[in-house]
């Protein structure tokens, strides 16, 4: 066992009887109830799940492991010269709870070095697929196509006891986890930049590697930590993770998990929701011929999109009901580093606009920013501004998250997801008025 699977190990072996007690003393303790309307509406804050990974707080935002957003940015080791922590640091952290140190970090440092050579059949298939396919497609398809590497599903053959189902799922997700950087920017590379694919870096972490891969200079390696950081983690319910989650719990293997986790970040009311952000506001510049709105000219634009049945993209929220700390995290970033910017100057008048705007016309649950409002810009300022890519990034990001659900979602023993659904007939009943 390497050293980071045997601390991960002494967690699980630590956490299991808590688990098991609340399993075996008090299954039936009431937690919540269920109305009609959570039922219809997409079971919005129905409490149904678990994972102590993240815990998503409507009014405060995201704690990752008990910590906030601005706590991890202080806390956790960063990368000598940068503002950002190690993004690999930040996956021990997840995995173990624990803050790390230098000589932890260094643990998965190693473990994804020695496991980061994406086979070539895998770029193979990528160059296959029609090159106007969505960037999101191309890498759920390469993940998928690994699926044949799965060491959980060469184990689960051979008789694998169900204690030791976290132990090649560990495997199997940081195999991944060590290849997604180059995946995402050999699809960046060959899409955009005519196939000129820049070899990985020996020795560098994900976040100088990555922005070397992108062909994209300093400070890119910190925009990219901080990007993977922010989205690796959202509790288990939103759709990406939540999908993560219902695949794995049939004990299919972390590729067609993962896969099935970047199919559902690709709708535009969750992860496209950032492309959506920068295709809107390029359409309201194409309208202004390049020009900065007044914040009435900006007002017009914003009712005439609700006018049409359409949503503002990067505001509300399912769970959140004030403005989202990795919106925040991103606006303190883009206000030091690119606060010139013309798209940001949008993107910081539409913060001012939309929330009374939205709260005017009375429907959203939620008026202010999400993370996708503010993640654009950033990647447009550095020079990626082909926004279709910008859900990768994503993807890339909240695979560590999930990754880690996994895991322990294994080691503690959580079984096959499968709530009860009920007819039309029968909530006409329970409401009492059926004929
Ligand atoms: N613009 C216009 N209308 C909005 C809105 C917005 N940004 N947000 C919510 N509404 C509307 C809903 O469409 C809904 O209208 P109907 O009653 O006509 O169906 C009404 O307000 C109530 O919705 P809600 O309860 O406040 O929100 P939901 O929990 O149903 O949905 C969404 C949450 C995030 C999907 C929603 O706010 C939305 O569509 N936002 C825009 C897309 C977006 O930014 N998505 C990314 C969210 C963060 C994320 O997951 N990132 O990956």
């Amino acid at each position: 066992m390497t050293a980071l699977k045997e601390k991960l190990f002494e967690k699980i072996v630590a956490w299991r009887p808590r688990t098991a007690r609340l399993l075996k003393e008090f299954s039936e303790v009431k937690v919540d109830e269920v109305n009609i309307g959570q039922i219809i509406g997409g079971m919005r804050d129905i409490k149904s799940m678990t994972t102590d990974i993240s815990y998503l707080d409507p009014q405060e935002g995201i704690r990752f492991r008990g910590l906030t957003i601005p706590e991890v940015l202080e806390k956790l080791p960063k990368v000598p010269g940068s503002e950002m922590p190690y993004v690999e640091g930040f996956f021990f952290f997840l995995l173990t709870g624990d803050i790390p140190d230098e000589k932890d970090i260094q643990l998965v440092v190693n473990e994804f070095e020695s496991r980061k050579k994406v086979p070539e059949y895998v770029f193979d298939v990528i160059r296959a697929i029609p090159i106007d396919s969505h960037p999101m497609t191309m890498l759920s398809a390469a993940i998928i196509t690994m699926q044949r590497e799965s060491v959980f599903v060469k184990r689960y053959e051979n008789g694998l006891n169900k204690n030791d189902y976290w132990d090649p799922t560990y495997e199997d997700s940081l195999n991944l986890m060590a290849k997604l950087p180059e995946i995402a920017a050999f699809i960046y590379r060959l899409k955009y930049k005519n196939g000129s694919v820049i070899p990985s870096l020996n020795n560098a972490d994900w976040g100088e590697n990555f922005a070397h891969m992108m062909g994209v200079s300093e400070p890119y390696d910190d925009v990219s930590r901080l990007y993977f950081i922010l989205h690796s983690d959202h509790e288990s319910g939103n759709v990406s993770a939540h999908t993560g989650h219902l695949v794995a719990s049939a004990l299919s293997d972390i590729y067609y998990s993962i896969s099935a986790m970047l199919n559902g970040l690709a709708g535009p009311l969750h992860g496209l929701a950032n492309q959506e952000v920068l295709r809107w506001i390029q359409d309201v510049m194409n309208k202004m011929g390049g020009k900065i709105p007044t914040e009435d000219e900006m007002k017009k634009f914003v009712w005439d999109t609700l006018k049409s049945g359409h949503v503002i993209p990067g505001f509300g929220h399912a769970v959140l009901r004030k403005t989202d700390p990795r919106y925040m995290a991103q606006r303190e970033f883009s206000l030091k580093h690119l606060h010139e910017d013309p798209i940001f100057k949008y993107v910081d008048m539409l913060y001012k606009v939309v929330p009374p705007i939205l709260l005017e016309q009375g429907k959203a649950k939620n008026p202010w920013p999400n993370v996708d409002s503010q993640s654009g810009v950033i990647q447009w300022h550095y020079g990626v501004k082909e926004y279709d890519f910008y859900t990768v990034l994503f993807g890339v990001g909240r695979a560590l998250g999930v990754c880690a659900n996994i895991i322990w979602a294994r080691a503690l023993g959580y079984p096959l997801e499968r709530p009860k659904s009920l007819t039309t007939d029968m909530l006409e009943e329970i409401a009492g008025i059926k004929k």
